[in-house]
């Protein structure tokens, strides 16, 4: 297991590498390099970035997230150009030491909350929020105005200006697209992008629907075992593997996380996993926890066994933590929290090494 850290870059983190690095066990990072959908990375650019994070004693080995451009999604016939492009990134990327690309296939939206400072009562920290009856109210056009007034100046992975540009057109343009639609769209970025990825030794990671369930009549399909099957059958390769971020698929109760983690484990389909903790509140309702289980509804020690026995190899992230400590900082990435989330998953690994054997 590679503890890894979420970072934005020095123009837009205000974490210095340097405290990323004080975190104890903390091997890398999930750099995240803000280029639009659709661009051909430049060399240099990414080159500057790995010296940067190198001289700071981390890795570069996960880059997250290549972002896929709405024409591809969408099967228009400019994809081909925008695919010539991500092939041209993972070569790119692959040539400077990545070995897994995290990305993810929701049309427009990536991950959708209702409140992103919502207080918790017991502690008076904040949390990353979600309550489907306040997005009824609020429509996509309103959350969006609503995010970005709430991210204190911060650009939010998923919700970067240029792809919220264009929303109402795209989600015109959506209307006519299912889930059936929305697959075959996939297969054929897949087909263009794996066997590259074999050749060059990578593997796409892709991360679920968050929440885990459809949201605005969009076509969603990476939320549950079953929409994951089909994905990596899509293209049946090593290196078409599951960014299997717990809290996402935790959104919804009836995603069994452990056992979803085995499943792909056991089928070596895991490329990297985002741990963090959910409180469920009701129905398609919950607030984000601390990382220890007690505090919220996921069982953290069934996690990591279940990575400890199937993918032990695999790159861990904490995730979104809550602002504690009257940290200011970018909403669910802040320092504290997940430094504090990086350090329980470490002891939890470290017990499960001691008692069952290192790996
Ligand atoms: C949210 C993140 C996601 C993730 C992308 C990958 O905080 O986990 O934005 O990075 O879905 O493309």
């Amino acid at each position: 297991m590679k503890m890894t850290f979420r970072w934005y870059g020095s123009h837009s983190d205000p974490i210095p590498l340097k405290y990323v690095k004080q975190i104890p066990g903390m091997t890398g990072l999930m750099g995240l390099l803000d280029k639009p959908a659709g661009v051909d990375w430049p060399e240099e650019e990414f080159v500057a970035l790995k010296n940067e994070v190198n001289a700071a004693g981390l890795e570069l080995e996960v880059i997250e997230s290549v972002n896929v451009h709405e024409d591809i999604k969408m099967g228009l016939p400019s994809r081909d150009e925008y695919i010539a492009n991500y092939i041209s990134t993972i070569r790119m990327l692959a040539r400077n030491g990545v070995k897994v690309i995290v990305y993810n296939f929701m049309p427009i939206f990536d991950w959708l909350r209702t409140d992103l400072a919502r207080v918790i009562p017991e502690d008076g920290s904040n949390s990353l929020y979600f309550d489907e009856k306040d997005l009824g109210e609020m429509g996509p056009l309103e959350i969006v105005r609503k995010t970005a007034e709430d991210s204190h100046g911060f650009t939010l992975p998923g919700w970067e200006p240029e792809r919220l540009a264009l929303l109402e057109t795209t989600l015109r343009q959506y209307e006519g697209i299912g889930p059936d639609d929305l697959r075959r769209h996939y297969k054929y970025f897949l087909d263009a992008v794996i066997p590259v990825c074999e050749e060059v030794g990578v593997r796409m990671a892709c991360h679920p629907d968050d929440p885990a369930w459809p949201i605005f009549g969009l076509p969603r399909i990476a939320h549950s075992q079953e929409d994951y099957d089909k994905i990596v059958a899509l293209h049946d390769s090593p290196a078409n593997t599951v960014c299997l971020c717990t809290g996402s698929l935790g959104s919804n109760p009836e995603n069994d996380i452990p056992a979803i983690i085995r499943h792909f484990g056991i089928m070596n389909r895991i490329g990297a996993m985002h741990v963090r903790n959910v409180k469920y509140l009701g129905h398609h309702h919950f607030r984000e926890a601390a990382h220890l289980s007690s505090t919220g509804d996921l069982d953290m020690f069934a996690i990591m066994e279940a990575i400890y026995d199937t993918c032990p190899d695999t790159y861990v992230r904490p995730d979104h933590g809550r602002m504690i400590w009257d940290e200011q900082g970018r909403p669910g990435y802040g320092l504290y929290d997940r430094a504090l989330g990086a350090a329980y998953l470490n002891g939890l690994w470290e017990a499960l090494c001691k008692t069952r054997g290192a790996k």
